[in-house]
């Protein structure tokens, strides 16, 4: 049976939040190769300035290969090993802003900077000031002008429309092409005019991988991920606004499938996620502080039909500002995440989620590697548990309530035994039988008994 199950290459993104480039390399060659990741975002590459919080990343004082993260040498070193283990990299591009501290200082890597000044690449005349709120910082998101000529939190806001600045950013995107990464996510995107991010992912070769972080504001916000599209993709919020409540309540819906979803960017220009770095600090209903919950979350995500996902992988923390453990210099730990199979009880502040190693998800990506091509079915509902089908391929079945749940969903796959990819993870089926739970198909159903806050996943590459 395994050689009906004909697979595709899917499209799927892990988010490794603020893990060093040796440990990025390392987990692809151990894990994101071998599950069937093909890309990689990491953290801002870029000196910044030097403090201990994660938002550091996101201040750039200039575009030297140096960071807390690593040197050049291992940003290229992880490239490469990356680009053989099969996965692409895709680099947090910061080019809206610099830094945002009042008072001048040195970066991680020794640059000496000024808020506004930043030798060698940028002056005072380079950067907007709106002059239309007190300390030039947005106010109101209901204000095109502000939300793209004022500052976000008082980030030295990068005019882009000037020519010196688009060359600048284009080189420093050039030189990281160079490196081999096959794309960027573009951060606050929705703060540089789309006619601005346009002209200078323009000027990239062809094929660049664009993803615009533009958050999805109320109906009132003027500026929407739509205007981003026809460069690149987005990320769009609204697939975890509406996921991850479903979940969290163990109220389920079924999304509209014909056609694109109302209120959310074409299929093909989304990528979807559970959550991400800022979201796991703020807005996103289910994080990996949600255990099992997360795991269903994950799971219906990488059996869905719309959009690219990006898988999540963080640390854990209280402390909301929290960077990831360093040593004495500020430099981040490398983290190994061998003997990671699923989420923690509990967690200690820091600690590595290891989301990528946990055995649900590689059999979600096999799932997805299977399944994807067919067609998303109705979803079924039996009280707290929610399943659909993957036409013919696979079946997903969910329990994300406080009690046993017997459910049924119809399918067209072959009647037999499967095994599940959800506790069996990948090549779930072994010479005995399978890795984990075996579920049947008979008579057109497939019939799944979940325990509370449980999911479960058949496809034709795991049928015994
Ligand atoms: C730090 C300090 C600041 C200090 C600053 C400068 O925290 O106090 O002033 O340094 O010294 C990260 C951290 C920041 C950090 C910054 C720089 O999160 O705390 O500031 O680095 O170190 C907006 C942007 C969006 C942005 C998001 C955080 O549009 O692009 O704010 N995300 C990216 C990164 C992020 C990073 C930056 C940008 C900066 O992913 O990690 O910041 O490089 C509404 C708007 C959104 C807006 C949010 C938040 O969203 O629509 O556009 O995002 O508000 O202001 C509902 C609504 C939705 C709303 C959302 C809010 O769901 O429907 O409309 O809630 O969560």
């Amino acid at each position: 049976p395994q050689a009906a199950a004909q697979r595709a290459t899917p499209d799927v993104g892990i988010q490794l939040f603020q893990l060093p480039w040796s440990s990025i390399a390392d987990e692809c060659e151990a894990t994101l190769g071998p599950s069937g990741f093909s890309w990689v975002q990491t953290s801002p590459p870029n000196e910044s300035i030097a403090r201990d919080e994660w938002w550091a990343s996101y201040q750039p004082v200039g575009y030297d290969l140096d960071s807390r993260l690593g040197t050049r040498d291992d940003f290229a070193d992880m490239v490469m090993r990356c680009d053989a283990a099969g996965v692409d990299v895709i680099a947090d591009a910061v080019i809206n802003h610099m830094t945002g501290q009042d008072a001048a200082g040195t970066g991680f890597a020794g640059t000496p900077y000024a808020h506004y000044e930043y030798p060698g690449l940028y002056g005072a005349d380079d950067f907007h000031h709106c002059g239309l709120a007190q300390g030039d910082d947005i106010v109101d998101y209901t204000s095109r002008e502000q939300v793209q000529t004022c500052e976000l939190v008082n980030l030295a806001d990068l005019d882009t429309s000037s020519p010196h600045v688009r060359e600048t950013i284009v080189t420093y995107l050039d030189d990281l092409l160079s490196l081999g990464v096959a794309g960027f996510r573009i951060d606050a995107a929705k703060h540089m005019a789309a006619d601005d991010v346009q002209a200078i992912v323009g000027e990239l070769p062809e094929g660049t991988r664009i993803v615009s972080e533009v958050i999805r504001g109320g109906a009132r916000e003027p500026v929407q991920p739509e205007e981003y599209t026809g460069f690149g993709e987005v990320f769009e919020f609204s697939y975890p606004r509406d996921l991850g409540p479903q979940v969290q309540s163990a109220a389920f819906a079924d999304p509209v499938l014909e056609g694109d979803r109302p209120l959310l960017v074409p299929a093909d220009k989304a990528v979807v996620f559970v959550d991400n770095h800022d979201t796991e600090r703020g807005e996103a209903a289910v994080t990996y502080k949600d255990g099992p919950l997360y795991v269903i979350a994950n799971a219906l995500m990488l059996a869905d039909d719309y959009g690219t996902p990006v898988v999540f992988s963080g640390y854990a923390f209280t402390d909301r500002d929290a960077g990831a453990p360093a040593d004495a210099e500020g430099a981040v730990l490398p983290a190994s995440c061998e003997g990671a199979t699923g989420p923690a009880d509990s967690y200690l502040d820091g600690e590595r989620t290891c989301v990528q190693s946990w055995t649900a998800i590689a059999g979600m990506l096999e799932f997805r590697a299977v399944a994807s091509d067919a067609a998303r079915l109705r979803g079924v509902e039996a009280g707290s548990a929610y399943g659909f089908e993957r036409e013919g391929r696979g079946v997903v079945a969910v329990n994300a309530g406080d009690d046993d749940i017997a459910i049924e969903i119809p399918t067209s796959m072959p009647a037999g035994d499967y095994c599940d990819a959800i506790t069996g993870g990948r090549d779930a089926v072994i010479d005995s039988g399978c890795r984990g739970t075996t579920y049947t198909v008979a008579d057109g159903v497939a019939r799944f008994s979940l325990a509370p806050l449980t999911a479960a996943a058949i496809h034709l590459g795991s049928q015994r």
